[in-house]
């Protein structure tokens, strides 16, 4: 099967909520692509489709959460490649990332492959899952000694919940001891910038970038007035 027609084949997958076709493509592309990156890219475009389609009204639940079965099942085969891929770097130790999805949200597929290509890159990601409260987020940094705190939010109604732990950082005195990098469809640059966020990205492969570029820094800066962003050189 050539690599266009796989594509095509995924991208019907991932539409129709066919999830035995999605594993299928899934391991044909692990078997024979050169990289998993640009296929991971288009299955994201299309579940964002799927999104757009149902924001529209014309597709429902159901057919969203099918769609999100199909782009997972997929996720699932070519998740250990990525890995593998983006160096799965053991030797290294860059520190320790936090990450979670925000209270509230359920959302995990972009945060997952944010936490796969950091761990690969050599960070020890600690992945607190879902629906995360702000205080856990925080302990789990703390007992980790954590130098980042990943925060992924997929809803218009969880993106509060990356200022509360901003916000309780600073209450608690601690606002200085972590790197608080967000992202998340809605998430935009100047809202990291606005709730006072150390870094954003709008992928995962930027969020590495971001989380290398903090990590290089000569000294640790006070936090607050920082941004790190695919945008800048
Ligand atoms: C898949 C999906 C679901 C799946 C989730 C499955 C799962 N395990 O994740 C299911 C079907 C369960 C679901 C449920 C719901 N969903 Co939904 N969902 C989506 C959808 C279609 C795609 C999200 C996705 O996976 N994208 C692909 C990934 C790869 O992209 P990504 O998440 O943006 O991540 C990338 C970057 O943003 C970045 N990134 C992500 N996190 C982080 C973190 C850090 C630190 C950094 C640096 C970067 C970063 O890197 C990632 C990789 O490149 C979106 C549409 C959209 N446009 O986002 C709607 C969407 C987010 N959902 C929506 C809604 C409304 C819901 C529900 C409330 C529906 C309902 N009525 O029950 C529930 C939510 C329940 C809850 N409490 O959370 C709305 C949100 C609207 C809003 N208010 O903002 C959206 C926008 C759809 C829409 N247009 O209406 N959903």
């Amino acid at each position: 099967m050539g690599e266009s027609s796989d594509y095509a084949n995924l991208q019907e997958a991932i539409l129709t909520g066919d999830a035995t076709t999605a594993t299928e493509i899934g391991d044909e592309i692990v078997a024979n692509a050169e990289s998993v990156l640009k296929p991971i890219d288009v299955a994201a475009a299309v579940i964002r489709e799927v999104g757009n389609r149902f924001g529209a009204g014309e597709l429902y639940l159901p057919e969203m959460v099918l769609a999100a079965e199909a782009m997972q099942a997929f996720m699932d085969v070519v998740t250990p490649q990525l890995k593998a891929e983006a160096g799965d770097s053991t030797l290294i130790n860059r520190g320790t990332v936090v990450i979670g999805t925000v209270q509230g949200d359920i959302h995990s597929i972009g945060k997952n492959i944010v936490a796969t290509m950091l761990s690969a890159a050599g960070y020890n990601v600690v992945d607190l899952g879902v629906n995360v409260v702000p205080m856990e987020a925080i302990k789990a940094a703390e007992a980790n000694g954590a130098s980042f705190i990943g925060l992924s939010a997929l809803m218009t109604t969880s993106m509060p919940y990356q200022k509360e732990v901003i916000s309780l950082l600073e209450a608690l005195n601690q606002r200085d001891d972590f790197w608080v990098i967000v992202g998340g469809g809605p998430v935009t640059r100047d809202y990291a910038q606005d709730i006072g966020a150390n870094g954003w990205a709008p992928d995962a492969a930027v969020a590495v970038q971001i989380c290398d570029r903090i990590t290089s820094l000569p000294s640790t800066p006070s936090a607050n007035d920082l941004i790190y962003t695919g945008e800048q050189s």
